[in-house]
């Protein structure tokens, strides 16, 4: 099995690594698979409670039951007359039940948070179920609507998950950034009570590239309260995976500064190791290629021997030759992390390591203690009928009983009742008690970027002493040119300890330490994404509600966009800047201009996405986000939809004349404005005189940086005698919300929608319409249904290049030529 070899004398940290020899000799065991111990359960000393592990192993094996059983009811006793299977992960639950029932029975405590990958959800609301924090009914509802979510969820499963999981790799590091988040937490609001941070991860998730950058970031580095639990079980989706990765992955972690423990062999197997030909056996398992390994699963007497010495050197024989064939399979495939002593000091080994990370790679079996152990094709397999039968009837449970939690006045029942006691939790807070100003009061009269505005912004907010002390600042290497080079010279770098500073530069003061409230990040933006995430829901995991803004350039905002994704469906609250975007960032080419990220923001649910042109109006919009984040969770109610999620603000460098707000704001009055702008759009040039005078009406709809060139269309269809209104549409998100909250309003009530509120107040005259944006034109095309007008939409429908503005947006039809003759065009169509 070529991934159990371990380097040849290398006895591991704390002596839980190895090469087969170490196994749980420090566990404090007593009896439990010393080296040439007996086969027998006793107690283990987890901190300062000992544990009986007789009763661990009983109920792990009720989990394990449960956890099957509940895929099993899914799929074979509910019908959902649809065709679709409903799938489950039988094998996957099993190879996770040992350490988490070790976790969670003997292990954690209330302030501990957990990331269950996501094929073992079904494991996770077994023991939650045991504990008697899961109401019976929902065993049976595993993957139904309203009922347990296939995958765990924060925000739709009824239990208490700490972590989404479900697109691998992301679940595996997020409780890696909420560590980082607590250790900025405890340094800017003083300790927490101390809570260790565990990701339960499946071996192929260390495929993902978003594991290693997480791992290789200096922010991740020292933290002891973090530790990993590998699922070592060497097979995939698809296959037993090939090669001899351990090393390498062990050496990956080490690189980082990680404590590396293994957890390899059972107790059976090392108490074979000890006899007379022990070490050929150890030697020949060790050397044994992880596809010959797995091969030897599901077979049984000479067959299963003959696999197994299928090439082996003399003496290995003779290692088994004791062994009857009844009792060959359990020991060949008897592997550490189903050994509840051993992953029980795993785990106690890694609470000592206070200054660094902890990997534990446990070896497992796919399918753990089912009839599918180990089947390179088990991932989704799943039980026949007559299979569980037999399970059920082995654990001793009827049809009547199979549900059941343990007894009360059980070993087993007893042990349910403390351990639901013990971890415990009280419920937080998202609130702050702040009051965010409606304004900084920055924005002045030259022309500015809306990038520039929001850096000043953050400076006047930064100097706001109710609310700065919560503002905390990420950006993947980008801070400074993304303008926030005030924020961090006025409240510093964050750095666990304080750092000596080796260049005094007045324009950029780099003071790193404790006190600091930008975190500065490598060039990752999934990290960038996820530790935003995880700062968004500080409040939960570490006590302490945050002001979380970041920094990221557009086009990349897809490079992050997964983990964007995962923090949105965790319901995080973070305030996330694209800047620069679209082929405004002229020079800068094809490979930095992003042109699809609009319709990212308008259709991630959880996200609202703005993209405001002038100075005040990007102030009023940051301040009126951080607001909502720190105001908490906001009910819906029918006139406002409640924006429980994060916000995203599109931004450009392009300087924009300012005139035009300003010519707006004295015709509409601030008070007004200010509500239409955050509702979505206002009227930025009125053409009613025009119109008055019996002038055919168009309507100029555009976002951000192109509404110079609107404007100037606006002026050139009046002198020919057309009255464009231009509408500055500052959140499409918005818009669209409200349009589409009227849309199935009406589709539900089998009524006539009406066009709401906010969409009519800015395009309060029925004219065909042009929409602009700096960006695919389809992401605002569809305001012409809203408005039941014709609509002739124009954007950027191909990958940018290097040029100056007018140039591009020659190229793209966004010259204020162009504007006309769509409009003229849309005219036509009406
Ligand atoms: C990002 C992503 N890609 C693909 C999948 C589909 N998928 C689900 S589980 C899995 C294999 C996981 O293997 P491993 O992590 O070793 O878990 P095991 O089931 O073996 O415990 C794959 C490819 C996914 N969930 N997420
Ligand atoms: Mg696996």
């Amino acid at each position: 099995m070529a991934d159990l070899v371990s380097p040849a004398g290398a006895a591991g940290p704390a002596g839980i690594a190895g090469t087969g020899n170490a196994g749980t000799g420090n566990a404090g065991t007593g009896n439990a698979g010393t080296a040439g111990g007996a086969v027998a359960a006793g107690t283990a000393v987890t901190g300062s409670t000992a544990v009986d592990l007789d009763v661990l192993e009983e109920i792990q094996r009720r989990v394990l039951w449960l956890a099957v059983r509940m895929v099993d009811a899914a799929n074979h006793e509910r019908t959902t007359g649809d065709g679709v299977k409903v799938g489950g992960h039988q094998a996957s639950s099993a190879s996770l039940v040992t350490a988490m029932t070790a976790l969670w029975f003997a292990h954690l405590s209330a302030d501990d948070r957990v990331s269950v990958k996501p094929h073992a959800s079904p494991a996770f609301h077994a023991i939650q179920y045991l504990l008697g924090n899961l109401d019976r009914q929902y065993l049976t509802r595993l993957r139904a609507r309203g009922g347990l979510q296939a995958y765990p969820s924060r925000t739709k499963d009824p239990d208490d998950v700490d972590f989404s999981t479900g697109s691998v790799g992301l679940g595996a590091v997020a409780p890696l950034f909420a560590a980082v988040a607590r250790r900025y937490v405890d340094a800017h609001f003083g300790d927490r009570p101390r809570s260790r941070f565990i990701a339960l991860l499946g071996d192929a998730e260390l495929d993902e590239g978003n594991v290693w950058e997480a791992v290789f970031d200096p922010v991740t580095e020292g933290l002891g309260n973090v530790m990993w639990v590998v699922d070592f079980n060497r097979q995939s989706l698809d296959r037993v995976v090939p090669g001899v990765r351990i090393e390498h992955w062990k050496g990956q972690f080490e690189a980082a500064g990680w404590h590396v423990a293994e957890v390899k062999y059972g107790r059976r197997l090392q108490a074979t190791f000890a006899e007379p030909a022990g070490d050929a056996l150890r030697a020949w398992i060790n050397d044994m290629p992880n596809e010959h390994y797995q091969s030897l699963f599901g077979l049984a007497g000479q067959e299963l021997r003959e696999r197994f010495l299928d090439g082996a050197p003399a003496g290995v024989d003779q290692a088994i030759a004791g062994v009857p064939d009844t009792e060959l399979a359990a020991l060949v495939t008897d592997l550490g992390g189903h050994d509840l002593a051993s992953m029980l000091a795993a785990y106690a080994a890694c609470d000592e390591e206070r200054d660094r990370p902890s990997v534990v790679f446990a070896y497992t079996v796919k399918g753990w203690g089912l009839p599918i152990a180990g089947n390179p094709r088990n991932h989704s397999a799943l039980l026949l009928p007559k299979q569980i039968d037999e399970m059920r009837s082995g654990l001793g449970l009827t049809g009547q009983s199979e549900w059941d939690r343990f007894d009360a006045s059980t070993a087993a029942g007893i042990l349910c009742n403390q351990r639901r006691e013990a971890l415990r939790r009280e419920p937080r807070s998202p609130a702050l008690p702040i009051t965010v100003p409606p304004s900084t009061g920055t924005p002045g009269s030259r022309p500015v970027s809306t990038q520039e505005t929001f850096g000043r912004s953050l400076v006047s907010l930064s100097r706001d002493e109710n609310l700065a002390p919560y503002l905390v600042m990420s950006a993947p290497d980008v801070a400074t040119s993304t303008n926030l080079a005030g924020f961090i010279n006025r409240v510093g770098v964050f750095a666990p300890a304080q750092r000596r500073s080796w260049r005094d530069d007045p324009v950029l003061r780099w003071a790193e330490g404790p006190k600091g409230q930008h975190i500065e990040l490598g060039i990752s933006e999934m990290n960038l994404f996820l530790l935003l995430g995880q700062l968004g829901l500080a409040w939960d995991l570490s006590g302490q509600p945050l002001l979380p803004v970041g920094t990221v350039y557009d086009p990349f905002v897809c490079r992050g966009l997964d983990a964007f994704i995962y923090s949105a469906y965790s319901g995080s609250r973070f305030l996330i800047a694209g800047t620069p975007s679209g082929i405004t960032l002229a020079p800068e080419g094809g490979a930095h201009q992003s042109t699809i990220t609009p319709s990212i923001g308008l259709e991630l649910p959880n996200v609202t996405f703005l993209e405001p042109a002038y100075a005040q109006a990007v102030d009023w919009l940051v301040c009126d986000a951080l607001g909502r984040i720190a105001a908490g969770p906001a009910e819906t109610t029918t006139a406002v939809p409640a924006e429980n999620g994060a916000y995203y603000l599109r931004l450009t460098t392009r300087p924009l004349d300012q005139a035009p707000f300003a010519a707006a704001r004295a015709r509409i009055g601030e008070a007004l404005l200010r509500r239409q702008v955050l509702a979505g759009a206002y009227r930025l040039v009125d053409a009613s005189a025009l119109a008055a005078e019996g002038a055919p009406q168009i309507h100029l709809a555009a976002s951000g940086a192109v509404l110079p060139e609107v404007l100037t269309a606006a002026a050139e269809l009046a002198e020919e005698g057309v009255a464009a209104h231009v509408v500055d549409v500052t959140s499409l998100d918005r818009l669209h919300t409200a349009w589409q909250r009227t849309l199935r309003n009406g589709i539900r009530t089998a009524t006539t929608p009406s066009i709401p509120g906010a969409v009519r107040a800015a395009f309060p005259d029925p004219a065909p319409l042009v929409t602009v944006h700096d960006a695919a034109s389809h992401a605002m095309a569809w305001l012409g249904s809203a408005l039941g007008v014709p609509c002739v939409p124009l954007g950027v429908d191909q990958f940018g290049q290097s040029g100056s503005v007018p140039e591009l947006y020659d190229l793209n039809d966004l010259l204020p030529g162009s504007i006309v003759n769509a409009a003229l065009a849309a005219l036509s169509l009406g």
